[in-house]
């Protein structure tokens, strides 16, 4: 199916603003959103899904329209507070158009962080009181113009209604892409990062290929990624699980490696890690402006550093380097003070076609990651 098609019966059911996060699944609806060749949408790539949510509420108040938030399925826990406590119809009554991305869709391989997710998400739907309809590559225009018919009946009601999009259902029409400007490749840079810390370090990566290069990474450099933890789910919390481990044992040195995109999303964070101030915990931010792994979407950022937002926050030592020798030099100081750090990297939109994923299930990962934890005691 084209996104235009989809647009345009979007466009029918008056709706002018779309909002939300993107997902690999949604590439292609992504796509066409951003490049917006007709200049006909209001479009907002917010912080996180439950952030769109209270964005199309303030749009339905002051204009009476309905929004359209997309977001992967992981999304829906961020949205299901907004969701039951303002739009839901014993609440406020917000009418708003959700697009979901199916990831781990019952009887189709996906990533283990897509497992559980894809199993139940109809089930949230329904148990949240939003109707849907589910599409893919098969469903023809005469089929969406009818789920649009029923979406809009839903809507006109006050209430909420969902289209589950399965993988491979949009297809290949346009193609957004951008530069950010910087040079430097991000799994070069964290390359250069297991090469200082990985010997003596734990470390907690976030979603998306980030944890997918460290772990490629830290294989042809050691042979082994058993200090490492991937965060391959709960996007914007692998900070708080390297303070978890941080507070826990203060002998031990702990560095959290997070994307940009899953700093915003709990942005929060950096407040609590500031009042704590960990001695042990190093956090490391590789920027590249960029929702990457799932299609390069740029995030909703202001454009000010989070090595600012950091120090502002109350992190003792904050660096912002864009080489490979002035991260070298960032990892040394930080590694020295003995004080919560940030490092912001600032690196560009690459990653290799040919990146491999965790060749274990997450449990696994979990368990060599204790055992190397504790082995050393
Ligand atoms: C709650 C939630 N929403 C959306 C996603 C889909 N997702 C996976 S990785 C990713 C982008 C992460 O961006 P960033 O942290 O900037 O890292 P980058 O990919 O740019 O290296 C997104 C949106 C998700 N996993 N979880």
């Amino acid at each position: 199916m084209k996104a235009s098609i989809f647009l345009e019966e979007v466009k029918k059911i008056g709706i002018h603003t779309i909002t939300g996060v993107p997902d690999s699944t949604l590439k292609q609806f992504c796509d066409a959103v951003c490049l917006d060749r007709g200049k006909e949408w209001k479009h907002y790539v917010t912080a996180n899904e439950g952030a769109a949510v209270g964005l199309a509420t303030g749009g339905y108040l002051a204009t009476g329209c309905p929004s359209l938030v997309y977001l992967q399925n992981s999304g829906l826990g961020n949205i299901i507070n907004p969701l039951a406590s303002i739009a839901n119809e014993e609440v406020y009554g917000i009418p708003m158009l959700f697009v979901v991305g199916w990831r781990g869709e019952p009887g189709v391989k996906d990533e283990p962080q897509h497992v559980y997710q894809g199993k139940v998400t109809c089930e949230l739907l329904e148990v949240m009181n939003v109707p849907y309809s589910v599409i893919d590559e098969m469903t023809l225009e005469t089929q969406l113009q009818e789920i649009f018919v029923k979406a809009h009946r839903q809507l006109e009601k006050n209430g909420q209604y969902a289209i589950v999009v399965k993988k491979g259902t949009f297809e290949k029409e346009c193609s957004f892409t951008w530069e950010n400007g910087y040079k430097l490749i991000r799994e070069e840079a964290l390359r250069t990062i297991l090469k200082e810390l990985y010997c003596d370090s734990y470390i907690v990566s976030t979603t998306g290929k980030i944890s997918r290069e460290l772990y490629e990474q830290s294989d042809a450099l050691y042979g082994n990624h058993d200090r490492l933890f991937m965060t391959v789910g709960g996007m914007g919390h692998a900070s708080m699980i390297a303070f978890g481990m941080a507070q826990a044992d203060q002998n031990r040195h702990i560095v959290c490696i997070d994307g940009d995109g899953a700093v915003m999303m709990h942005m929060g964070a950096l407040a609590f890690l500031a009042k704590q101030s960990p001695r042990n915990l190093l956090h490391i931010v590789i920027n590249n402006a960029a929702h990457e792994s799932v299609g390069a979407m740029p995030t909703g950022f202001s454009g000010q550093t989070y090595s600012q937002i950091a120090k502002a926050s109350g992190y003792s030592n904050t660096y912002l380097v864009q080489t490979e020798s002035e991260l070298e030099r960032a990892l040394k100081d930080a590694r020295s003070k003995e004080e919560l750090s940030m490092i912001e990297v600032m690196t560009s939109l690459d990653s290799r076609a040919d990146l491999g994923r965790p060749k274990e299930s997450a449990e696994e990962n979990r368990i060599h990651f204790m055992k190397s934890y504790h082995k050393v005691k």
